[in-house]
């Protein structure tokens, strides 16, 4: 048997990937209308604004059969208005298809909700480990002073839906509320 080097590599103290088969990307705040709260306070902040990136590494194609995938999530710190700097969120498209999501650095919030509309969450710290059934919707706010980074695993089969979460939004979000972060209940 001939012995290889992996073509992609994880640093595991930053969570970073790297390797040419990683795919790369940003959302600016430009890409994100809608998803905060107060949209009046986002569009007078600096589009260009950096609110997380992406990295990806999916060795087979979507949808293949017992495939997984992995990311590095990394969320700067910030806030619109009073809500964290935070992903768009989605539920998967295949209800069957669970994901883990682990902290690296930094602290944050995993806000879950199912399809009852009820939310609940998981602190996030270096070295936390969360468990997301698939059928429950996830996103991930950093709460903290430095960059939050997460990596994740999911199954090839997930796909995401983003469809749900810009139509309805999750039914609580985390502001910042007397210098803490608090869920507190949202009609979108
Ligand atoms: C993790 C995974 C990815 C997801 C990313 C950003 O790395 O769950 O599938 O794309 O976080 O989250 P979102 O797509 O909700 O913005
Ligand atoms: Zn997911």
């Amino acid at each position: 048997m001939m012995i290889t080097e992996t073509k992609t590599m994880l640093d595991t103290r930053t969570g970073a990937l790297s390797g040419k088969e990683i795919k790369y990307s940003d959302r600016k705040l430009k890409d994100l209308a809608g998803i905060f709260l107060d949209e009046n306070s986002r569009e007078n902040m600096d589009p260009e604004t950096l609110v997380y990136s992406v990295q990806s590494y999916m060795p087979v194609d979507e949808g293949t059969r017992g495939g997984l995938f992995f990311g590095n999530t990394t969320i700067f710190p910030g806030k619109v208005g009073n809500e964290y700097f935070m992903t768009r969120g989605h539920f998967h498209r295949e209800f069957v298809s669970s994901e883990y999501y682990w902290c690296v650095t930094g602290e944050g919030m995993l806000i879950l909700m199912n399809t009852n509309r009820e939310v609940w969450a998981e602190k996030m710290r270096p070295g936390s480990l969360h468990y997301i059934p698939g059928n429950i919707a996830h996103r991930v706010a950093n709460t903290g002073i430095d960059t939050l980074v997460f990596n994740a695993c999911w199954t090839a089969e997930a796909g995401h839906d983003y469809d749900t979460i810009n139509q309805q939004g999750f039914s609580m979000r985390l502001f910042e509320v007397g210098g803490r972060p608090q869920l507190v209940k949202s009609n979108r």
